[in-house]
C-alpha cells in the first residue's frame, strides 16, 4: 500500500481532468476523514495542478470530509498537516472551488474555508464540532470562519458546535452557492469560470460588518447555558481576536488540548457510542416500520409517541379508558402547538404531525407493524395486556415493551409471538433523551433486535444492547448509586451535601434533586412490591418510605427531600426530622462526610454495580456502560463515563473505595470484580 492509499489499497485522493480544470476527489470511505494518506494525496494532487486553470475539490460518497482522523490524536500527527494542505491551496496561483455534497465537518469545513469559493448541494451539512471532542478547530477554523460569517455567528457555530444546513450556511455567507437540481460539480465549474482566474482566499476578506454588541450578545447566550469547558473559553478568545489572524496560536492550543485527559475521554465516548450501535450482527435482516401503536397514554407513552411523530411515523395512541385517552390526546396536540409557538417546528411540520396522530383502542393494533407497550410497571397487568394483544396482532408485527425493570423473559414466556418481543427502554422525556436500551430476551429473533436498533437510530437515539436482568444496565446501576446516596444520608450526610458533591463532580443534578423531580412514589411502589423477596441482610434505608408516608412525594407535592416554595428549593426541616428519627431508630451516630468522601462512595457504588452488570452479561462491554451513564443519567461526558474515568485514577484509590463500600453495605453486599473491569478498559 502506498503512503497515499486507504486501508483498502484504494488511492485516498483521486484526480482527473475536465478540460484544463483538475477535479480532485477525497476518497477515504466511509466518511472521508483527513488521514495521513488523504493529506499526502491532497498535496500531491495540488502539485499536479500545474498548468490547470483551476481546481475543483470534492469528496466521494456521502461526505466532503468528516474532519481530521481523530484516531491520530493520541500520538504525534505526521506531516503534512491540514494547515500545510490549506496553505498549499492558498498559495496555489489558480483558484480552487470546494464542492460540498453531504458532510463537511471540522477539518473538512476548514479545508473548504481555505478554498477560493464554496459550492454546496442542498443536502450539505457544515460545522466545526471540535468543541464536543474537547479540542478547538486546529486548521484555521477560528480565524477563517469569522471572515465569512462574522464574529457573533462564529461564536454560535464554533462554541455551540452547531451544524448548519446548506440554505442556512448560504444565508450566513459561509458558502457562495447552493445547488438544488443540477450537478454541484457543473455549477462549481461555472463558478470557477466566473472567478476569471482570481484568488479569493477567506483570510483576505474584510471582516463582515456586525452591530457593536453582536459578539457580546452571542457570548452572553453561551455563558447563560452554564460554565464553559476550558476549550470553549479558548475558542471564544481566539474568535474574538481573529482580526489579528492568530493561526499559530490556534494550532498551538489545538496541539495542547488534543493531548488532555478531557479530549481522550470525549474520543472514548465518541467511539463507544459508535461501537454500541454495531452490536447486533444481523443488521441485514432489520425491518422498517410505518405504523406504530403505542399502548399507554401516560407521561412515558406520550413522550414515546412524540419521538415517533418527530421521525414521521403514523402513530396510534391507545388507552383503555376513553377519558384518559381524550386527556392524553389533548396533551399531545398541545405539545405540537407549544413546539410550533416556540419555533421548534414549522407550520407544515405541525400540520403533518397532527395528521399522523390518532387515538384508538386495542383493536387498532391490527393495522400496526410495531406496537410499543408503555403502561404502568406491573408484571401481571403487562401479561394480561399481552394476552389480549395476541388476538389482534398481525403475524409480522413486532412488539416492544418499555418496561424499565421487569423480567421480559417472564413477560413473554407464554406467548406464541415471543420471538417478536424485545425491550425498548426509553428515558423520560422520551422525545428528548437520546438513550434507548434495546433488550434482547432469550427468545427475541435476531431480526427483531436488529430492527429495534435500526428503528432507534431512525428516531435519533443512541441505542445500547442489554440482556434481561432487573433494571437492565441503566436503572440497575442508578439504583445502586441512589441506594448509596440514601445510605450516606442515613449515616450522617445531608441530602443537600450529597447533591452538591455530585454536582461538583459534574453531574447536572444530585440524586435527591432527581428523585424529587421524578416523584418518590414510583420507587416507593417498587420497594413495596419487592418487600417480601428482599434479602433480610440487605441494609435497607427506610427514609424515602417515611417521606412518602408523610405525603412528601417530590416537586409535584411541593415537598420531598426538599421543600419547594415560590422562591425556590429549600432544605426541609420536616425531612431532616424524618432522617434523624430513622438514624436514631437504627442506632446510628451521625458521621460527617467531606465532599470527596461522598463522591468516592457514590462512584464506588456505580463501579461495583457496573462490574456486576458485566459479570452477569447484561451489558456486552464496558464502553456500553459508559454510553448508558453519560446519555441516560448525566455522568459528565468530559470524563468519558464511569469506567473510562476509573481507568484514569490510581487503581489503589478505586480499590480502597470499593473496600469501604463493602464495609458500609454489610454481609449481603455483592462485590464485583472492579479491578478486572478496569484492566480490560485500560488495555483496550
Ligand atoms: C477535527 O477535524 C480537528 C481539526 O479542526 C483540526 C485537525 C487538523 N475520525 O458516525 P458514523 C468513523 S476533529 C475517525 O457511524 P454517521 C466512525 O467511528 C473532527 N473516525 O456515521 C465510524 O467508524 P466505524 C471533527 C471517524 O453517518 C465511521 O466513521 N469532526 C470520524 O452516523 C462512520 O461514522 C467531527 O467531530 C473521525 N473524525 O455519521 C465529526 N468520524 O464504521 C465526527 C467518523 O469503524 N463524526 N468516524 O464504526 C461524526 O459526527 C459522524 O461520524 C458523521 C457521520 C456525522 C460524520
Amino acid at each position: 500500500m502506498s503512503g497515499t492509499a486507504t486501508s483498502t489499497g484504494e488511492p485516498a485522493v483521486l484526480s482527473h481532468w475536465s478540460g484544463d480544470i483538475l477535479i480532485v476527489s477525497i476518497n477515504n470511505p466511509p466518511v472521508n476523514v483527513a488521514s495521513l494518506a488523504v493529506r499526502r494525496g491532497l498535496l500531491d494532487a495540488l502539485i499536479s495542478a500545474n498548468g490547470a486553470s483551476g481546481v475543483i475539490l470534492t469528496g466521494n460518497g456521502r461526505s466532503f470530509m468528516a474532519g481530521a482522523d481523530i484516531k491520530e490524536f493520541s500520538g504525534p500527527i505526521l506531516p503534512p498537516t491540514m494547515p500545510d494542505v490549506i496553505a498549499a491551496i492558498e498559495t496555489l496561483p489558480i483558484p480552487v472551488v470546494a464542492v460540498i455534497d453531504g458532510i463537511a465537518l471540522g477539518a473538512g469545513l476548514e479545508l473548504a474555508l481555505g478554498c477560493d469559493a464554496i459550492v454546496a448541494s442542498s443536502n450539505a451539512r457544515l460545522g466545526l464540532p471540535e468543541i464536543s471532542l474537547g479540542i478547538i478547530p486546529g486548521a484555521g477554523g477560528t480565524q477563517r470562519l469569522p471572515r465569512r460569517i462574522g464574529i457573533a455567528e462564529s461564536i454560535r457555530m464554533i462554541c455551540g458546535a452547531e451544524i448548519v444546513q446548506a440554505q442556512k450556511a448560504a444565508s450566513l455567507g459561509l458558502i457562495d452557492r447552493v445547488v438544488t437540481n443540477f450537478s454541484p460539480i457543473t455549477v462549481a465549474i461555472e463558478h470557477l469560470h466566473s472567478l476569471g482566474g482570481r484568488k479569493r482566499p477567506s483570510l483576505q476578506l474584510a471582516m463582515p460588518e456586525e452591530s457593536a454588541d453582536a459578539a457580546e450578545k452571542a457570548e452572553a447566550v453561551l455563558r447563560k447555558r452554564g460554565q464553559l469547558r476550558p476549550n470553549v473559553e479558548i475558542a471564544l478568545g481566539l474568535i474574538k481576536r481573529s482580526e489579528g489572524v492568530l493561526l499559530a496560536d490556534e494550532r498551538r492550543e489545538f496541539e495542547r488540548l488534543r493531548l488532555t485527559e478531557e479530549a481522550a475521554a470525549l474520543r472514548h465516548i465518541f467511539f463507544a457510542e459508535r461501537k454500541a450501535v454495531q452490536q447486533p450482527a444481523d443488521g441485514e435482516a432489520a425491518r422498517d416500520f410505518k405504523e406504530v401503536g403505542i399502548i399507554g397514554g401516560g407521561t412515558m407513552g406520550q413522550g414515546i409517541a412524540r419521538a415517533f411523530l418527530n421521525a414521521g411515523y403514523l402513530v396510534t395512541l391507545i388507552e383503555r379508558d376513553p377519558d384518559l385517552l381524550r386527556m392524553a390526546m389533548s396533551k399531545m396536540f398541545d405539545a405540537i402547538e407549544a413546539r410550533l409557538e416556540r419555533g421548534r417546528i414549522s407550520k407544515d411540520e405541525a400540520r403533518k404531525q397532527r395528521s399522523l396522530l390518532t387515538g384508538g383502542s386495542i383493536n387498532d393494533i391490527s393495522r400496526c407493524d410495531l406496537v410499543v407497550e408503555a403502561i404502568f410497571e406491573d408484571a401481571d397487568a403487562k401479561k394480561r395486556l399481552f394476552a389480549e394483544m395476541s388476538v389482534h396482532l398481525r403475524p409480522y408485527t413486532m412488539v416492544a415493551t418499555n418496561t424499565s425493570y421487569l423480567d421480559i423473559n417472564q413477560l413473554g414466556k407464554e406467548l406464541s409471538w415471543a420471538d417478536r418481543l424485545v425491550g425498548l427502554h426509553f428515558f423520560s422525556p422520551a422525545d428528548v433523551m437520546k438513550l434507548v436500551e434495546v433488550i434482547e430476551t432469550d427468545k427475541s429473533a435476531a431480526w427483531a433486535v436488529a430492527s429495534a436498533f435500526k428503528l432507534s437510530g431512525g428516531l435519533g437515539k443512541k441505542p445500547v444492547l442489554a440482556k434481561v436482568g432487573e433494571g437492565f444496565i441503566a436503572n440497575r446501576i442508578y439504583s445502586a448509586y441512589r441506594g448509596q446516596a440514601e445510605l450516606l444520608v442515613l449515616e450522617g450526610a445531608s441530602p443537600a451535601a450529597v447533591d452538591s458533591a455530585v454536582r461538583e463532580f459534574g453531574f447536572p443534578m444530585g440524586p435527591f434533586e432527581v428523585s424529587d423531580m421524578s416523584g418518590l412514589d414510583i420507587a416507593w411502589a417498587m420497594r413495596r412490591r419487592r418487600a417480601e423477596t428482599r434479602n433480610p441482610h440487605e441494609r435497607y434505608v427506610a427514609i424515602p418510605d417515611r417521606l412518602c408516608e408523610a405525603g412528601r412525594l417530590g416537586i409535584k407535592t411541593k415537598q420531598g427531600w426538599y421543600d419547594y416554595r415560590d422562591d425556590g428549593k429549600q432544605e426541609s426541616a420536616e425531612a431532616d426530622q424524618i432522617i434523624r428519627r430513622e438514624r436514631a431508630a437504627a442506632d446510628i451516630v451521625a458521621t460527617s462526610y467531606s465532599t470527596a468522601q461522598i463522591q468516592c462512595a457514590l462512584l464506588a457504588a456505580i463501579l461495583n454495580e457496573a462490574a456486576c452488570v458485566l459479570e452477569d452479561g447484561v451489558a456486552a462491554g464496558a464502553g456500553d456502560i459508559d454510553v448508558v451513564l453519560v446519555n441516560g443519567y448525566g455522568f459528565p461526558r468530559w470524563l468519558g463515563g464511569p469506567i473510562h474515568w476509573a481507568g484514569t485514577q490510581a487503581l489503589r484509590d478505586i480499590l480502597n473505595a470499593q473496600e469501604e463500600l463493602s464495609k458500609r453495605m454489610g454481609p449481603a453486599h455483592r462485590q464485583g470484580d472492579v479491578e478486572r473491569m478496569i484492566a480490560a478498559v485500560r488495555s483496550s
